[in-house]
């Protein structure tokens, strides 16, 4: 039994989506982070961190995102949501996985939350639009990672794929979005289409 704990929208719609993909009995707790939900002490008690997702497996909490959605991937072969350790496509899935949680989210933090990182407002607002510079050169990289097939290991779907669409999804207001490259789009509008997505999608208000 898993229960996880995201924001409509937030970084857990990769994890919530993998569930999903899994079939796995779970339970959705939405934070309302307006309300301020997941800085209350009963969550802090879980990720001291106040961000979302944390993930209870088991009853033993995991936080980060692309760790939980790993984590999940990895608990559930059957879904093949993960190549095994010993198979050659286990390389661009961890590099894809670690480039898109320490890379593009970071910027993505550094768009969202430019807050974080300076305090003058003139230097927030550079924070910001030197984010908003930097992400077309990292969706560049993923179009090119497209190359191959649809998705980010070619014609084999991983959980790389709906940590994709999420980040995607997440650029939806940027000047040029992630899905206006042509893979891209394909990509979103592919992952988009499968069933255990659009449920996610749902479950989270955003569909
Ligand atoms: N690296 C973390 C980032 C989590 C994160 O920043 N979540 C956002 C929502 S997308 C959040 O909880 N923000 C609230 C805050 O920073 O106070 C992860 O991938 O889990």
């Amino acid at each position: 039994m898993y229960i996880l704990f995201n924001s409509s929208g937030g970084a857990g719609m990769a994890p919530h989506a993998a569930l999903e993909e899994i079939g796995a009995p779970y339970e959705l707790k939405l934070l309302d982070t307006a309300k301020g939900e997941h800085k209350r002490p009963e969550y802090l008690k879980l990720n001291p961190n106040g961000r979302v997702p944390t993930l209870l497996a088991d009853g033993k909490p995991i936080y980060e995102s692309a760790a939980i959605t790993m984590l999940l991937a990895d608990r559930h072969p059957e879904a093949k949501l993960a190549p095994a350790v010993p198979e050659p496509d286990r390389l661009p899935y961890l590099q894809w996985m670690a480039y898109m949680t320490n890379t593009v989210q970071e910027a993505y933090m550094q768009f969202f939350h430019a807050d974080y990182f300076a305090a003058a407002e003139a230097s927030r607002a550079d924070v910001k639009a030197t984010a908003e510079r930097r992400l077309p050169g990292m969706f560049a990289v993923l179009e090119g990672a497209l190359d191959r097939g649809p998705y980010l290991l070619g014609e084999r779907f991983s959980a790389a794929d709906l940590y994709l669409f999420m980040l995607t999804r997440w650029g939806r207001n940027l000047a040029k979005p992630a899905w206006d490259y042509p893979k891209l789009g394909a990509h979103w509008r592919a992952v988009g289409g499968r069933p255990a997505v659009q449920r996610m999608m749902k479950a989270a208000g955003l569909a």
